[in-house]
């Protein structure tokens, strides 16, 4: 039986991913978990009576741990999803940042090259590291210019896990996601932000009580938004690429050492926070016939009628911004056959009612 660590696996990325490796092949998977005193075990709940998975104690910031772990079980893949991955947040703790998304990869990487090499590597790689884009849509071909701790700690990690890559003949990889999201997704993401407080307003508006806003930053910034669910497949496709057949040409020295590729996983579509607003209002009951906008820049107010529904907290913006993200994941549709199944208003739908239901 083939064997899957997976750190981060109480995430949402992790837990997506966990459950996509039990439904679709016969392997044994190991989540690492990072001790905490209070368990945040929401996201992995069913999968406590699942034979073939394992929580395992894994801190990736304790590279004893990391190299205690990979010597111990020799994983045929390590998926790295822990990291901190909060933008808002990286310009406040730097250093942490560094350390979980980039040092963690290095740490890993010398222990999968020391103790299992042939151990297939995926790290986590972000559309964040396009940053201030100079060209749309961005393609695997679009140069690094990130905007905060957080993408320049992906882009680093980037770097490292090509140079194992090319050093070592690692299966060392490490994609671009753009923003990906879901039911499993945590608060303070702009799109569960919103869901959870059209959930809550939906309500209080229900019973006629009086209701707190729902209170935003940057709402001109156009992300390319997918569903996580669709994501961790075409991770594991990255994960599986095979090395291209021998023509009827190859002749003595054999094949040249196969190296895998990193992709673009994206809907190829973007759309504003605007935009995700007015449509989860909509689907949940606040008609965008009966709803407008007001004002501009921090006096940007959304209305029902004369109920106030959102308006503008500078708190929520940031030092620097990526005003625009658009993906194109071509080549991952053409070479790894993938292709997302959820579009944009499908996943606010699911998220919406998702949220609808917890609060009823
Ligand atoms: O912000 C704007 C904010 O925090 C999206 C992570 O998974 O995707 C995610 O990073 C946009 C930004 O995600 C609020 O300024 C406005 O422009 O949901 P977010 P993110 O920063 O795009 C990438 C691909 C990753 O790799 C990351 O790990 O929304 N915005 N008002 C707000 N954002 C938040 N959080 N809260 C607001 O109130």
């Amino acid at each position: 039986m083939k064997k899957v660590i997976i750190t981060g696996v109480t995430g949402q990325d992790g837990s997506h991913m966990a459950d996509y490796l039990l439904k679709h092949t016969d392997h044994r998977i190991m989540g690492g978990e990072r001790r905490l005193s209070i368990k945040n075990h929401q996201n992995i709940e069913h999968l406590a009576s699942e034979e073939r998975f394992l929580l395992i104690d894994l801190d990736v910031t304790d590279p004893q741990s990391i190299d205690r772990a990979i010597k111990e079980h020799k994983p045929d893949y390590f998926i790295n999803f822990a990291a901190n991955s909060f933008v808002g947040t990286s310009w406040e703790m730097p250093v942490n940042h560094m350390q979980t998304n980039c040092m963690a990869v290095l740490h890993q990487l010398e222990s999968i090259r020391k103790h299992c090499p042939k151990c297939r590597y995926y790290n986590a790689g972000s559309s964040e590291e396009f940053g201030d884009v100079v060209t749309s849509p961005q393609t695997e071909e679009h140069p690094l210019r990130p905007r905060s701790p957080y993408g320049a700690s992906k882009c680093a990690a980037r770097h490292l896990v090509k140079v194992y890559r090319d050093s070592y003949d690692l299966y060392a990889i490490q994609g671009w996601l753009f923003n990906h999201e879901g039911t499993r997704r945590g608060s303070e993401f702009v799109t569960r932000k919103i869901t959870q407080n059209v959930a809550r307003i939906t309500k209080e508006y229900a019973v006629e009580e009086s209701f707190e806003p729902l209170r935003l930053g940057n709402i001109e910034a156009k992300r390319d938004w997918s569903d996580a669910e669709d994501f961790v497949d075409g991770i594991w496709r990255m994960l599986n690429q095979q090395a291209p057949p021998r023509t009827a040409f190859s002749c003595g020295y054999g094949p040249a050492p196969f190296s895998p590729d990193d992709y673009v996983l994206s809907s190829n579509e973007t759309h504003s926070i605007k935009e995700f607003v007015e449509e989860a209002f909509n689907i949940a009951g606040f008609h965008r016939s009966l709803c407008r906008w007001e004002g501009t820049g921090e006096d940007t107010k959304y209305y029902h009628e004369d109920y106030l529904l959102v308006e503008i907290d500078p708190r929520f913006y940031r030092p620097a911004e990526v005003d625009l993200l658009l993906g194109d994941s071509t080549r991952a549709r053409k070479e790894l056959n993938w292709k997302p199944k959820t579009n944009f208003i499908g996943l606010v739908d699911k998220m919406v009612r998702h949220d609808l239901n917890l609060i009823s």
